[in-house]
C-alpha cells in the first residue's frame, strides 16, 4: 500500500527561507530576533534535513519491498564528523542556503562552527566506516550501518602543563537535529543467568536441547541517522542503538517500595551506552565493553531479521539477503548470536545453522599488532553470556576435529589454532572466532593482508586460502576533497570537470596540468589560502600563532609508540640543537612549522609522555629568539574530523613514518595525497601503494622494510648501539636526558629516554638517520616550487585509487556479492 509521501520543500532561495523560518518559528519556539545561534543553527539543519527526507523514505521503502541484497556494516564505531555540509552538498543546497542564510543577516559559515561533531570513533577504524557508509550511499547499494549511540564520544582533549587532560564530551548537549529515535521499535538484549538442557521430542525423535534463562535484559533503542548520497537521490540509514532501562526491571524492585534504588537500577542499564572506551589498539578487557558489544550485535541481528526481512521470511536464505560485515573483532559475538537465533529461537538443526551463519559474515582485520588482539576471558564471557560460551565452544570442537582430520594430531597447531587460548588464562581469540565462521577474512592494504597470511593468521591461511582477501581502504572525496579544499575542488573541477567526485580515477586527467606553469601557480595559490585558513582556525581555537608562509610538516594520527611520533620530534629537537649551536645558519634552513594532532589512550603512560614532551620541545623551540624565525611547533589539542578538514588541505608535508610492519593501512596517508601534500614515509601499509601509484620521484620514502626490521628483531635489537655510533641522534636524545626541555630536570622525560635506550620496540633509534637524511632530501625538493608543486598536482591526479567507492567496489566484488539498486 502506497502512503503519500509529503513532498520536499521547495529547491530555491525563497523555499528555503521559508521553510527555515517555519522551523525557528514552530519546533525552535523562537523568532529571528531573538534567536541563539543554537537556535538558529538547529533550524537550518532540520531544514536541510527536510530536503532530504522524501528520498530517505523512499529509498527505505524500495529496500523493503525490493529485497535486494544488502550490506550491514556492523561497527563499534562510526566517526561520522559534522552533519551539515555533508547534508547541504549532498542536496545541492550549499549556494541556496548561503544565499538564504545571507537574505536573513546571518552567517552560514558561523552557523557551520554551531556543530559539535558526533565523535563517536577512535581514530581510523571509525572514520573509516563514516567513509564507507557514505560511499554506498553514493553508489546507491542498500547497506545499513549499526552502531552505538554513544552518550559520550571520544574524550576532549585539553593541555594542562602540556600534559593531555580527558573531559567528557557532550555532544548532545545543544540538542541532536540528525537523529530520529524511534522507541517504539525498541529491543529487548538478555545478559548473564544460566542455561539448562532439556529434550525436546520423544523416543527415536528426541533431541537434547540447551536454553538461555537469562538474569537481566535491557532495551535497545534505535536513533536513526540519514546516510545522504552525493546528488543520487539515495539515503541510506545509519542505526545507532541506545540503552533503556526495562520496564519490567524497575516495577520488580517499585515493588518492593524502593523508589530510589529503582531509578538507580536504571542509569545502571542505561551505562551500556553511556561512554566511547577510548582505547585503541590495547584492549582492556573491561566488562562494559563486552557489554557494549553484544548489545549493539544483539539489537542489530533482531532489527535486520524482524523489521527489514518481511514477514514470514525462510531463514534458511537468510545469506541471500545479506552480509554481516564485521569492523574488526568489536561485534565478533554476533557469530554465537545469530547461531542462537537460528537453533534455540527458529529450531534449526545445528549443521542447518552453521551452514546459514557460515556465509552471512565476513571479516575485517584492522591492525597487526599482537596486543591490540581481542580475547575475551571465558569467565567472564560465560557469566555474561553463557549460552554464546556453549555455542563457541561447539563451534571450536567442531573446526578442531576439521583441523585435526586435515592435519593430523598435531597438537600444538591444534593450540595455536584453537578459538579458545587456554594461557594466561581460558580465553576466546575473537579474531579466530572471526575467521573461522567469515564467508572472508581481508585485511586492508596490500602488506597488511600479506603480513595477516603470513604471520598473524599463518595456519588459517593454509587452511583456507581462498578465504583470504585484500581491500585497501578508501577515504570519501566528498569530505576530504570537495568539501575540506573547496578551493583544490573548483581548480580541478575546471580543468577536467566536476566528475571526479564520484569517479576519483578521473584525476588522472589531471596529470597533464602538473606540466602546465599557470596550473601550477594557481595550485600554490590555493595551498597558500588553505594555509591562511588554518592560520586562522589555529588563532581562533586556540589561540596558537603560526607564520603562514612556510612549509607545513604534519603529523595527525593517535599518539602511539608504533606510530613514532618520537621520531618526529627527535627530527625537531636536533633542527633546534644545530640551529642553536651555531652549526645551522637560520639562512640556510627552509622555514617550517610542524603540527602535531593526537590523542592518546588515557591509560597509556607513555603516549602520554610522549604527548608532553612535544609540548614541551615546543614551548622552547617556539620562544627562542633565533630557532623559532624558521622552526615552530604547533600541537592544537583534540585533534579531529573537524580540525582534519581544515589542517589536510593546509598541508605540504605529510607524515607516515610508522615502523614498517605495524600500520595496517592508514588512511590519513590518503587524505594528504589527495590534497597535494608529498609524504615522507616508511613502506608500511598503504604508504606501498601510495608511493607506487604518485611513484618515487614524488614520494620520500626512508627507513627499515617489513623483512629487514623483522630480522634485527630475530637477531637481537641493540638501540644503544646506534646512539653510541651517531654523534647527531645522541646529541638530541642526551639535551632530553639533560632536562633542556623540562627547566632542566632530568626526570621528567628519563622514561622517554631510557625506553628508547633500552628497548625502543619500534626501531625509532635505527630509523633516525635515514629520517634525517630523508627529511634533507624534503629540504632540497622544498627549494625548487616548480619542481615541488609539480609533484604535489601528480600526487593529486595519481591517487584516486584511495577514494572509498573503489574500495566498496572491491568489498561488492570479492566479499559481499552485491550491486547497487537500479532506479
Ligand atoms: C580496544 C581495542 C581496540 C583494538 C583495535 C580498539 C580499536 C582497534 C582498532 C583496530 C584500531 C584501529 O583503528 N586500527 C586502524 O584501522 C584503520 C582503518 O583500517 C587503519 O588505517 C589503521 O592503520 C589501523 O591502525
Amino acid at each position: 500500500t502506497d502512503t503519500p509521501l509529503i513532498t520536499s520543500p521547495e529547491h530555491s532561495v525563497e523555499g528555503f527561507v521559508r521553510e527555515f523560518l517555519r522551523e525557528l518559528n514552530f519546533t525552535q519556539g523562537t523568532v529571528l530576533e531573538r534567536a541563539s545561534t543554537n537556535d538558529t543553527y538547529l533550524a537550518l539543519a532540520r531544514t536541510v534535513r527536510h530536503y532530504l527526507m522524501a528520498r530517505w523514505m523512499e529509498t527505505t521503502t524500495a529496500h523493503y519491498r525490493r529485497q535486494p541484497k544488502a550490506v550491514a556494516y556492523l561497527s563499534a564505531e562510526f566517526l561520522l564528523g559534522r552533519q551539515l555540509d555533508n547534508a547541504l552538498l549532498a542536496a545541492d543546497l550549499e549556494e541556496i542556503a548561503a544565499e538564504a542564510m545571507a537574505s536573513l543577516g546571518l552567517d552560514l559559515d558561523e552557523l557551520r562552527q554551531a556543530e559539535v561533531e558526533p565523535g563517536l570513533g577512535n581514530g581510523g577504524l571509525g572514520r573509516l566506516a563514516a567513509c564507507f557508509i557514505d560511499s554506498l550511499a553514493t553508489m546507491s547499494v542498500p547497506a545499513i550501518g549499526y552502531g552505538i549511540r554513544y552518550e559520550y564520544g571520544i574524550f576532549r582533549q585539553t593541555f594542562v602543563d602540556g600534559r593531555q587532560v580527558e573531559e567528557p564530551d557532550h555532544w548532545l548537549d545543544n540538542g541532536s537535529p540528525w537523529e530520529f529515535a524511534h522507541p517504539e521499535h525498541e529491543v529487548t538484549v538478555s545478559f548473564g543467568g544460566h542455561t539448562e538442557k532439556y529434550t525436546e521430542g520423544e523416543g527415536d525423535d528426541a533431541v537434547e536441547r540447551s536454553r538461555w534463562v537469562p538474569g537481566w535484559q535491557v532495551l535497545g533503542v534505535p536513533y536513526n541517522y540519514m546516510v545522504p548520497g552525493y546528488r543520487n537521490g539515495r539515503v541510506n540509514t545509519l542505526r545507532l542503538w541506545s540503552a533503556r532501562a526495562t520496564h519490567a526491571f524497575d516495577l520488580k524492585i517499585f515493588n518492593y517500595g524502593d523508589y530510589a534504588e529503582a531509578v538507580r537500577a536504571q542509569t545502571f542499564a542505561e551505562n551500556i551506552s553511556k561512554v566511547l572506551y577510548p582505547e585503541d589498539s590495547t584492549p582492556q578487557g573491561k566488562e562494559l565493553r563486552l557489554q557494549q558489544q553484544y548489545f549493539f550485535v544483539a539489537c542489530s541481528l533482531r532489527d535486520f531479521i524482524d523489521q527489514l526481512l518481511p514477514e514470514g521470511f525462510d531463514l534458511h536464505r537468510l545469506h541471500e539477503r545479506i552480509c554481516f560485515q564485521l569492523n574488526d573483532t568489536h561485534p565478533v559475538i554476533a557469530v554465537p548470536e545469530l547461531m542462537r537465533i537460528l537453533v534455540d529461537e527458529q529450531g534449526f538443526a545445528w549443521e542447518e545453522a552453521w551452514e546459514v551463519t557460515r556465509r552471512c559474515f565476513a571479516y575485517t582485520c584492522h591492525t597487526l599488532l599482537p596486543e591490540a588482539l581481542e580475547v575475551w576471558p571465558v569467565e567472564l564471557l560465560g557469566r555474561l553470556l553463557p549460552r554464546h560460551l556453549e555455542i563457541i565452544y561447539r563451534i571450536n570442537d567442531e573446526f578442531l576435529d576439521e583441523v585435526r582430520a586435515t592435519y593430523g594430531d598435531d597438537e600444538l597447531l591444534v593450540r595455536r589454532m584453537s578459538i579458545i587460548a587456554e594461557h594466561p588464562f581460558r580465553a576466546v581469540r575473537m579474531a579466530h572466532l572471526a575467521t573461522v565462521a567469515g564467508t572472508r577474512v581481508n585485511g586492508v592494504a596490500e602488506l597488511h593482508s600479506q603480513l595477516l597470511r603470513d604471520k598473524v593468521l599463518a595456519d588459517f591461511a593454509r587452511l583456507w586460502p581462498e578465504k583470504f582477501t585484500n581491500v585497501t581502504n578508501g577515504v570519501t572525496p566528498r569530505r576530504f576533497v570537495r568539501l575540506a579544499n573547496p578551493g583544490l575542488s573548483a581548480l580541478v573541477t575546471e580543468a577536467i570537470g566536476d566528475g571526479w567526485v564520484t569517479d576519483l580515477d578521473r584525476l588522472r586527467e589531471l596529470e597533464p596540468f602538473a606540466d602546465d606553469p599557470e596550473f601550477r601557480r594557481r595550485f600554490r595559490d590555493v595551498k597558500a589560502a588553505n594555509k591562511q585558513r588554518l592560520v586562522e582556525l589555529l588563532e581562533r581555537r586556540d589561540g596558537i600563532e603560526i607564520p603562514t608562509d612556510t612549509m607545513l610538516d604534519v603529523m595527525v594520527k593517535r599518539l602511539h609508540e608504533y606510530k613514532r611520533q618520537t621520531l618526529k620530534i627527535l627530527h625537531v629537537i636536533s633542527l633546534y640543537d644545530r640551529i642553536v649551536s651555531g652549526e645551522l645558519d637560520v639562512a640556510e634552513v627552509v622555514p617550517r612549522t610542524v603540527v602535531f594532532g593526537a590523542k592518546a589512550a588515557p591509560g597509556y603512560v607513555m603516549a602520554k609522555e610522549i604527548i608532553a614532551l612535544i609540548n614541551h620541545v615546543g614551548a622552547v623551540v617556539n620562544s627562542h629568539p633565533v630557532a623559532s624565525q624558521v622552526l615552530r611547533v604547533a600541537f592544537p589539542a583534540n585533534y579531529d574530523v573537524t580540525v582534519a578538514e581544515t589542517l589536510i588541505p593546509a598541508a605540504d608535508l605529510s607524515e607516515q613514518i610508522s615502523l614498517a610492519g605495524k600500520e595496517a593501512s592508514g588512511t590519513g596517508n590518503m587524505k594528504f595525497a589527495l590534497n597535494g601534500a608529498l609524504t615522507i614515509g616508511t613502506d608500511d601499509g598503504a604508504n606501498v601503494e601510495i608511493r607506487q601509484l604518485v611513484g618515487d620521484d614524488n614520494f620520500f620514502l626512508f627507513g627499515l622494510t617489513e623483512p629487514e626490521a623483522a630480522a634485527i628483531a630475530e637477531t637481537g635489537y641493540r638501540p644503544s648501539a646506534y646512539y653510541e655510533e651517531n654523534p647527531v641522534l645522541r646529541r638530541a636524545l642526551d639535551l632530553v636526558a639533560r632536562g633542556e626541555f623540562s627547566g632542566g630536570d632530568r626526570s621528567v622525560f628519563e622514561p622517554v629516554v631510557s625506553n628508547l635506550l633500552g628497548e625502543d620496540r619500534f626501531m625509532v633509534l635505527a630509523d633516525f638517520q635515514a629520517y634525517l637524511d630523508a627529511q634533507d632530501r624534503v629540504e632540497a625538493a622544498y627549494r625548487d616550487p616548480e619542481a615541488w608543486s609539480r609533484s604535489a598536482v601528480l600526487n593529486v591526479a595519481r591517487s584516486g585509487f584511495f577514494s572509498s567507492d573503489r574500495s566498496m567496489r572491491d568489498y561488492l566484488d570479492r566479499i559481499w556479492h552485491a550491486e547497487p539498486l537500479a532506479d
